[in-house]
């Protein structure tokens, strides 16, 4: 049986070109790779826009890695006792962001090892995913905004997804109203708060934004305020939507079953990888939700494909790291005319460029 002998991991932290915030102008990428005792490899990643990614680095070099090396190489019984192991530092956050460092790579290795792409590994359902053009923007006046509104229309995008949350509700409403003059009746519109609001906040922004007819309000509230999410999905016809924040299936399942989220999000990386990613799916489909990914739509694309439901791909604009320059071969993916498809590759397609290096382990 092949087992895991060595895992490896660096961090590149990739500039951003179209800064977050003032503070949030690179996220943090971390680079793994396995090697399996009959000698091939797998190249994986876990990322983090801002905080943590020295501590993931550390935690699959002293952590993860000493457990993993012996184990049968098999991404979901890997998964379940490295999981386990962590569990003392948390059962979600930097702990699954790291433990997602060795999912992809395990993943990565056994599509290379059968020379198939991932999704096609896992079982591809079909060929394009729908993309929705997104961006940081709270902090663009009126006329970046629509500018930026313009260049998602322009590319083909028929969704797309602006934040709200000004101090003052009224500067929302002309936002919105603005956004939505501009794409037409037709064409979806989401929001998102990002946890910027409470209850009661929250109750009357979406009271007034419910005019412009948003798809779904993201993260209303506080991301682990699960009973106010509950109370806000009673007060509002509008779809809420979470899980960017959300960190293990068994949360995921909490929302799901106390009816406080009809869209879930969750992030590849932050919930563990694939291996989770796939069950929150399951989850999703069983309470009769809708999963749409959370960012990364060079890893969120390819499983897109293979999800029993069809879901809308998120692109926040300039952020994509085949766009950042940061991959070192061509994106695995394309995005044209409002759809994702892949490009020819093997295993995940995604090998990172050389650094940028801080922190190398080596
Ligand atoms: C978001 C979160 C983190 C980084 C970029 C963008 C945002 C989204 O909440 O949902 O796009
Ligand atoms: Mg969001």
């Amino acid at each position: 049986m092949t087992r895991i002998a060595r895992l490896e991991a660096r961090l590149l932290r990739v500039p951003l070109t179209r800064p977050w915030a003032a503070d949030v102008t690179s996220v943090g990428v971390i680079v793994t790779e396995v090697t399996l005792t009959d000698g091939s490899a797998g190249y994986g990643f876990a990322w983090t826009p801002q905080i943590g990614a020295e501590a993931v680095v550390a935690l699959l070099q002293h952590d993860l890695g000493p457990t993993a090396i012996g184990l049968a190489a098999d991404p979901e019984g890997v998964w379940a006792t490295l999981w386990t192991h962590l569990h003392e530092a948390g059962s979600g956050g930097l702990t699954t962001i790291a433990l997602a460092g060795l999912d992809l790579a395990l993943w990565d290795a056994r599509a290379r090892a059968e020379g198939l792409a991932v999704a096609d590994l896992l079982g591809r359902r079909r060929d394009r995913v729908a993309v929705y053009g997104s961006g940081v923007n709270l902090h663009y006046d009126l006329d970046e905004l629509l500018a930026q509104v313009d260049r998602w229309i322009a590319r083909g995008f028929t969704a797309v997804k602006i934040k709200v949350g000004k101090p003052d509700l009224a500067e929302d409403v002309d936002r919105v109203a603005a956004v939505r003059e501009r794409l037409g009746p037709t064409r979806r519109l989401m929001i998102d708060a990002n946890q910027r609001w409470d209850l009661d906040r929250a109750t009357v922004a979406i009271d007034a934004l419910a005019a412009f007819d948003p798809a779904w309000v993201e993260e209303p509230l506080r991301a682990d305020d699960l009973a106010g999410h509950a109370e806000l999905a009673r007060r509002t016809a509008v779809p809420l939507a979470v899980g960017e924040n959300l960190h293990t299936a068994h949360r995921f399942e909490e929302y799901l079953r106390a009816g406080a989220a009809r869209i879930v999000q969750p992030n590849v990386i932050r919930v563990g990888g694939i291996t989770p990613f796939h069950r929150i799916a399951a989850l999703a489909i069983d309470h009769g939700a809708t999963l749409h990914p959370h960012l990364l739509p060079e890893l969120s694309g390819p499983l897109a494909l293979t999800l029993p439901q069809e879901c809308l791909v998120e692109d926040v604009e300039d952020a994509g790291f085949g766009s950042l320059g940061a991959l070192r071969d061509p994106s695995p993916v394309v995005i044209h005319d409002g759809y994702l498809t892949l490009t020819p590759h093997v295993g995940l397609g995604l090998r990172f460029a050389d650094p940028i290096a801080h922190g190398d382990p080596s």
